[in-house]
């Protein structure tokens, strides 16, 4: 049973290696950014709320987005495993989401950091151009990665279920990484 949570701040490959590790172990891949994206181009009362958030870099208010997990965690498909994607962004959301696995009995999950330097995400993001990758928003997203989820490093290294993988690296070496993880 994989359940899996990347941290990593934006640009790190969370989205890109959630997905990719999500298909070969045909789990399902829980994107909260992308769950509010889709909710922002259908224009749902979801999306009208978060959309200034997400369009500025900002965190979207944590009663939205636990809505959205807990929601999402309460469908059948979460039973064989799961990879969340972007949540918990903060602490305030992993102690939310400890109390919420416990509740439904889902344990055992673990934590990978995905690391990468400021001028690799950067450079990465701007590459890739979505609405929220202009540089000033990238470098307000890095701002409220350090502020606000870089201590769940800590969080979870406490609880003994963090993983560091350096994303520095080509997009196969470091899915060969989370291979030998998930495998271990
Ligand atoms: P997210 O969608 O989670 O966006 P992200 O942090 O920018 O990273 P993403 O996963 O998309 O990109 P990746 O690193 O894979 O969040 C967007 C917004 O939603 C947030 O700013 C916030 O407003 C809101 N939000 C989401 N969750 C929230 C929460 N829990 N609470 C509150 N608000 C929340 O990839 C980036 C690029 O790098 C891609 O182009 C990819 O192709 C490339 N890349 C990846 N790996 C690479 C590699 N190894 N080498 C070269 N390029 C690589």
């Amino acid at each position: 049973m994989t359940r899996l949570i990347f941290l990593g701040p934006p640009g790190s490959g969370k989205g890109t290696q959630a997905q990719i590790l999500a298909e070969d172990l045909n789990i399902p891949h829980i994107s909260t950014g992308e769950i509010l994206r889709q909710a922002m181009q259908e224009q749902t009362p979801l999306g009208i709320k978060a959309q200034s958030y997400v369009n500025s870099g900002d965190l979207v208010p944590d009663q939205l987005v636990q809505d959205l997990v807990q929601e999402r965690l309460s469908q059948p498909d979460v039973k064989s495993g799961w990879i969340l994607d972007g949540f918990p962004r903060k602490v305030t959301q992993a102690v939310f989401l400890e109390k919420l696995l416990a509740e439904m009995n889902q344990g055992g999950e673990r934590v990978i950091n995905l690391d990468a330097p400021d001028d690799v995400v950067v450079a990465r993001l701007l590459d890739r151009g979505r609405k929220d990758d202009t540089e000033a928003v990238i470098r307000h997203r890095l701002d409220v990665y350090r502020a606000e989820t870089a201590p769940l490093i800590d969080y979870y290294g406490d609880r003994q279920k963090l993983l560091t993988v350096n994303g520095d690296q080509s997009q196969e070496e470091v899915t060969h990484e989370l291979q030998k993880i998930v495998t271990s």
